[in-house]
């Protein structure tokens, strides 16, 4: 929670996070993918050390593992993800209902996936991939034709620039940096940019400043006033970007004068990991996105490509229900839009999010037939019409305690009907 809140901070943003047009998209989306896709992919999670033991590990393998620079190297140079499939990925990403994509650009262990003109060690100069293919540009065109926006993230951190580690150099390092992010704006015109690494560079020698912070978001939104960015840009509680950025967690009540956004793995790992096998439950997944939709943030929910390219088949198995879930009966009305509620308190049963003169309570334990669903009210609210979204079952509205009753009529709603969509009185 406090990564999302943030403390107090700068904003340099060019105006209102809450209210730009510049941010309309982002509020209006509210569900993104995030795909960890690096030179560490093709590990796929495992090193095996010169003396035969295995050490496992995902996007950090590099650092956890200790792997000398010159090894971590040489199995870059044999990384050749021939069947990434941006049009794929895309799809994968739409049919989810996710409305935008944060992509690794560049990761701590330094290795950028597009040809930077800033040094070789990226996916064009360092690997065995076909050398006329540029995934972000792939990326950048399947996604403006599926009406997708397209963000990178970027981590100021870099275990493999020694400019970086070396506070005498680390200038020359800010200033490729700074290259390396202008090639990105001007080569792919991303809508977003997600920072990463700045909370720890290389502690206790922690360059990267509060100076550093605010400069780099001046740099980038004079490269591009329309770029939203993340809060990790600079220094957390300093420096606050558009938006927070709790990490594997839900902020467990709305965050108070910040935008932010969850993003959360489909097991336990960023990066591909073929020993991972701790997938969350479809069931489970829709609820987080019920619960951040409730307490009014957005959800990026991340992919990791194996080796190949290859997104993991349980990873499109879930995103693939949850896009179902949120097709049906208008599911999606609940999210993409919505606001934290506001009115009422978030009840045990499920969440409930707002837009406009609608409240959506979205269910996720049914009480028995004819046993009601109790809300707790925080301000007046008065309901004209309610129903299960889907089932088409009126559902009765009463005063009880300290909030209302609602009850759907007849039996247990279906399984796939889980929104009650209330209607409140027109505000004047
Ligand atoms: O260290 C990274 C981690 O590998 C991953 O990229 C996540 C995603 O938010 N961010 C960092 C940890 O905060």
């Amino acid at each position: 929670v406090a990564a999302a809140a943030g403390g107090p901070g700068t904003n340099h943003a060019v105006d209102d996070p809450f209210t730009s047009e510049r941010t309309s998209w982002y509020r209006q989306d509210k569900f993104g993918m995030f795909i960890h896709f690096g030179a560490y992919s093709n590990l796929e999670g495992a090193y095996t050390r010169p003396d035969g033991s295995v050490c496992e590990n995902a996007e950090w393998i590099m650092r956890q593992c200790a792997i000398p620079k010159e090894a971590y190297e040489k199995q870059a140079a044999s990384f050749d993800p021939a069947q990434f499939d941006a049009k794929a990925v895309v799809k994968a990403a739409k049919d989810a209902g996710q409305r935008y994509i944060v992509f690794t650009s560049k990761h701590h262990d330094g290795y950028t996936m597009w040809p930077t003109k800033q040094n070789r060690w990226n996916l064009r100069d360092h690997s065995s991939f076909d050398k006329r293919r540029d995934l972000l540009a792939e990326l950048k065109k399947e996604s403006d034709a599926a009406g997708i926006k397209l963000g990178f993230y970027y981590s100021i951190w870099d275990w493999h620039d020694p400019d970086f580690a070396d506070p005498a150099t680390f200038p020359r390092y800010k200033k490729r940096m700074y290259a390396q992010l202008k090639e990105l704006v001007d080569s792919y015109d991303p809508a977003l940019f997600w920072f990463d690494g700045e909370w720890d560079t290389d502690n206790p020698v922690n360059r990267w400043s509060r100076r550093d912070g605010a400069e780099l978001e001046t740099y980038l939104r004079e490269l591009n006033p329309d770029l939203v960015i993340n809060n990790r840009v600079g220094k957390r509680g300093v420096v606050e970007g558009d938006f927070g950025t709790p990490e594997q967690e839900i902020p467990d009540a709305p965050v108070a004068g910040q935008l932010w956004e969850s993003c959360m793995t489909l097991n336990d790992s960023w990066g591909y990991a073929a020993h991972d096998t701790h997938w969350k439950s479809a069931g489970r997944l829709v609820r987080n996105l019920n619960d951040v939709a409730g307490r009014g943030g957005n959800f990026l929910l991340n992919i990791g490509p194996d080796r190949l390219g290859r997104v993991p088949a349980p990873s499109l198995d879930r995103l693939a229900a949850m896009g179902r879930w949120l097709r049906t009966a208008g599911q999606g009305e609940s999210v993409y839009g919505s606001e934290a509620a506001g009115l009422v308190a978030e009840p045990s049963w499920g969440s409930v999010s707002r837009k406009g003169d609608k409240l959506y309570a979205a269910v996720h334990e049914w009480p028995g037939a004819g046993k009601p669903l109790h809300l707790k009210t925080e301000a007046p609210v008065e309901v004209t019409g309610a129903r299960v979204l889907g089932s088409g079952q009126r559902v009765a509205v009463a005063p009880a305690g300290d909030g209302l009753d609602l009850t759907p009529s007849g039996t247990a709603p279906a399984p796939a009907s889980s929104v009650i969509e209330l209607s409140l009185k027109p505000t004047p």
